[in-house]
């Protein structure tokens, strides 16, 4: 790994020097992982405990006739068989989605897609309750299956969703954003329209630890504790309490250590509620972990976008405008995470980072036989999906009009005094300096030299390219009256308290997965207060312990927790300020703040570090009338507006023309996340996020044949990067704060992910010198894109 302009290498500053603040620090969640003494949902072992296996169907489609679950129930370990009729029962055979559709819990009438949940089978072991499964008894009749989301409006196609009252057909919304006056107004003008059809293949977020849950009904004080996989714990228990009736006080819903999220546990799943309901019918523990197959086969997956894009410029390179249509398929229930009023997601961010005239999308979503979920993998909400539409459009025009992609992105990014800037979609981008950020790329990446390079290399007939692609991302949602959940407002609370000996204790209600929260979130605490940030204990991930909020997924906790923590520490350190006067016997007024102290205005020595105000505000000080004792304080973020980090990436491969293979030689990003917390945990979010646009540009993919069966249900088939497949990643940083954010912070944790895959794509198809092929660029793919031009999935 290069860097640039960062004082320390990733270990980071010896002890003595580690910041009071934002900088260079190990993670201090790292010494129980590395001595494997992190406690993860499976570590869970309760006396008593149970184990929950679920039947699945071997169908994509089919109606079920009958269920037998005599043999399964006279297996001597099992203790509880439940179908969907035993939830329908106790009206749980069907939950809310994300999306405020409705999820068979159980199927009862029919199964919509392979590996949908059937039957749930308690037992005294897991062995025992997979063997169980295999005893039940389930007569299907097989329906035909819609599998291509372009068959689903088709009239013939059957009807997926006859559940719904009064459907007949799989349409589930059409939404739109934008001007389609304008829009068609300066298509009318323009010299040239490009238009390209892509699809964003459906990927899976695939963390190493699959989804599960412990549920523990205590009979008798009638409290449900539940240790799951969730990135959203407080917004979990509020669904629990709704929708199984159970009283919001007695649930605790516990997030433990996670072992990867990327969006594939921020819904609730099927096998959770099993697990609750299997506590409550046998008032013991019930524990379920998914295997690799369940996950990869039955939970959220991401993107399955088809995209047709068009983009009208001038002869001399001017991008007017640029229209999208895009068909999203939404699987067997419409299951997707955004928020309520965006039912694409954030994709209308699609205008990229260029200072266009005009643009308008039309998305309309359906219903597939496919597994449920969407917008999951680092995608801060469809973000992923649009840009890499605007940054493969871009590439095309420029192919079109014979321009250099740089040059052509350069031209009409954004100029730095266009900031606050209203793009022509509705979002409100708050700071940036483009062609800073894309020079310093081309610079770390030597451009020039590159293309003098390839050029000559193409005279020997040896395939090298060059990939771009600039981004602009919208995270950290809300503000709340624009942004809810499920009618759950999108801000987030956050309390501070400082413990008499100065030690404190930061409460938030997000969750991290990996990301390095109990770091960075004492870091901001630390900056804010001088408090060592080893003195700061972060929690999270525990109901009961940590003040409401929406959760972690795009990419909202620094944009929005982080404010919250920055802001309640400075309401502690206001309060810190009225007892320095009373310990100094001085107004407030005339103190200053240091990091760490409050001084007397032109007096340094009379002054009162933050502990012994800590100290003092527990002991025997008077304290002025109406000042409450002790050093704390709670508050709520509502954030005004979203962050909107940016970055440029260049991409380097050599294609094997025999094979067709991709060699990823460089891999340069240069990102933007405003202020920076900590340089190493940020480093770490780029470099996981740049094997997962490697990987999903030329490797993942989750597909199925015509009948509806998924062929990528293991990590033989669901093809991860590894060491072997992505480079030593060059890394780069420009730093423009974000004007609204306390401390100027955006969100980085799924800049990689979005912006990465087109700079691949881009550079396999300017080495092979052809428009377009989808993903993921596989050597076949490559060679048949060699040979035929274009290749469409
Ligand atoms: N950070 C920083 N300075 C900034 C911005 C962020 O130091 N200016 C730090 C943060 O304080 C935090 C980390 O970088 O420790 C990521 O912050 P942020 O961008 O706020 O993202 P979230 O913490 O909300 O994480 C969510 C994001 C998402 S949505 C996915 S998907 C994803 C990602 O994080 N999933 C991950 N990165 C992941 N990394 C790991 N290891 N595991 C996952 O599941
Ligand atoms: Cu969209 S994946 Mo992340 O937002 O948890």
């Amino acid at each position: 790994m290069t860097t640039v302009e960062e004082p320390a290498g990733p270990a980071g500053p010896a002890a003595e020097e580690r910041p009071i603040g934002f900088g260079r620090m190990k993670r201090k969640e790292d010494p129980r992982f590395v001595r494997g003494k992190g406690r993860y949902v499976d570590d869970v072992k309760l006396p008593g405990m149970l184990h929950g296996a679920v039947l699945r169907s071997p169908f994509a489609h089919a109606r079920i006739v009958s269920i037998d679950t005599s043999a399964a129930e006279a297996h001597p370990k099992v203790k509880a068989v439940i179908t969907g009729e035993t939830l329908a029962g106790l009206g749980l055979a069907w939950m809310p989605t994300l999306s405020m559709d409705t999820q068979a819990v159980l199927a009862t009438d029919k199964v919509r897609f392979q590996g949908q949940e059937v039957a749930f089978v308690v037992a005294e072991d897991h062995y025992a309750a997979r063997d169980a499964i295999e005893l039940i008894d389930v007569d299907y009749e097989p329906l035909d299956p819609v599998v291509d989301a372009r068959r689903a409006l088709d009239p013939a196609a059957p009807v997926i969703r006859d559940d719904l009252e009064g459907r007949t057909d799989n349409h589930i919304f059409d939404w739109e954003a934008g001007d389609r006056a304008a829009t068609e107004e300066v298509f009318s003008r323009a010299d040239v329209v490009v238009e390209q059809t892509m699809l964003y293949p459906r990927v899976h977020p695939a963390p190493l630890e699959t989804c599960g849950a412990v549920a523990s009904m205590d009979p008798v004080d009638g409290k449900l504790t539940l240790w799951t996989t969730t990135q959203a714990p407080h917004a979990h228990r509020t669904l629990y309490a709704m929708v199984a009736g159970l009283p919001e006080h007695k649930i605790r819903v516990i997030s433990p250590d996670i072992g990867g999220g990327f969006g594939n546990k921020v819904g609730i799943y099927p096998g959770y509620v099993c697990a609750v309901v299997g506590s409550i019918v046998t008032g013991k523990p019930v524990k379920w972990v998914e295997d690799r197959s369940e996950n990869l086969m039955s939970t959220s997956f991401a993107r399955d976008y088809h995209m047709n894009g068009q983009i009208a410029a001038t002869r001399d390179g001017r991008i007017l405008g640029v229209r999208v249509k895009v068909l999203a398929d939404h699987g067997a229930f419409n299951s997707t995470a955004q928020p309520t009023k965006y039912p694409a997601g954030f994709f209308h961010i699609f205008t990229g980072s260029y200072d266009i005239e005009a643009a308008h999308c039309e998305v309309t979503g359906v219903y597939t036989n496919k597994a449920p979920g969407g917008v999951a993998y680092a995608c801060s909400f469809r973000v992923t999906e649009a840009v890499y539409l605007i940054e493969r459009m871009v590439d095309c025009l420029a192919a079109e009009l014979g321009a250099d992609p740089a040059d052509l992105r350069m031209r009409n990014l954004l100029q730095p005094e266009q900031f606050p800037y209203q793009n022509k979609t509705g979002w409100e981008y708050d700071s940036g300096d483009y062609p800073a950020c894309l020079r310093k790329a081309m610079d770390l990446a030597g451009y020039e030299e590159l293309r003098r390079e390839q050029a000559e290399k193409r005279e020997r007939g040896e395939l090298m390219g060059i990939g771009l692609s600039f981004f602009t991302e919208t995270v950290g949602a809300g503000p709340r009256k624009h942004m809810d959940i499920l009618g759950l407002g999108m801000a987030d609370g956050c309390e501070l308290r400082v413990h008499p000996t100065g030690k404190a204790v930061v409460r938030l209600s997000v969750q991290t997965q990996g990301q390095g929260h109990e770091t960075t979130f004492a870091q901001i605490v630390a900056e804010e207060l001088g408090i060592p940030p080893e003195d700061i204990d972060v929690v999270h991930g525990d109901t009961d312990q940590t003040p409401f909020g929406l959760g972690t997924y795009g990419s909202r906790s620094t944009p929005v927790s982080g404010a919250a923590a920055a802001l309640v520490a400075r309401k502690v350190r206001d309060k810190a300020r009225i007892i320095a006067g009373a310990m100094l016997e001085v107004s407030p007024d005339d103190l200053e703040w240091t990091k760490g102290r409050w001084s007397v205005k032109g007096d340094p020595a009379m002054t009162r570090t933050i502990q012994e105000i800590a100290l003092a505000a527990h002991g025997a000080l008077e304290l002025p009338e109406g000042v409450e004792g002790h050093l704390e304080a709670t508050t709520v973020y509502n954030p005004p507006n979203l962050t909107y980090p940016f970055g440029a990436y260049i991409c380097v491969v050599d294609v094997d023309p025999g094979t067709g293979a991709v060699k990823v030689r460089r891999f340069i990003a240069v990102d933007d996340c405003g202020t920076r917390i900590n340089p190493m945990i940020i480093e770490g979010q780029v470099h996981g996020g740049l094997a997962d646009g490697v990987g999903m540009a030329l490797m993942e993919f989750i597909g199925f044949d015509e009948d509806g069966n998924c062929l990528s249900g293991s990590f033989m088939d669901y093809l991860l990067p590894t060491a072997l497949e992505v480079p030593a990643w060059e890394l780069g940083h420009t730093v423009t704060p974000s004007p609204h954010h306390p401390i100027g912070a955006k969100g980085i944790g799924e800049s990689a992910t979005v912006g990465s895959p087109p700079a691949v794509v881009n550079a396999v198809l300017d080495a092979i010198g052809v428009r377009h092929a989808d993903m993921p660029l596989t050597p076949g793919r490559v060679w048949q894109a060699m040979r035929h031009g274009q290749v469409e999935a």
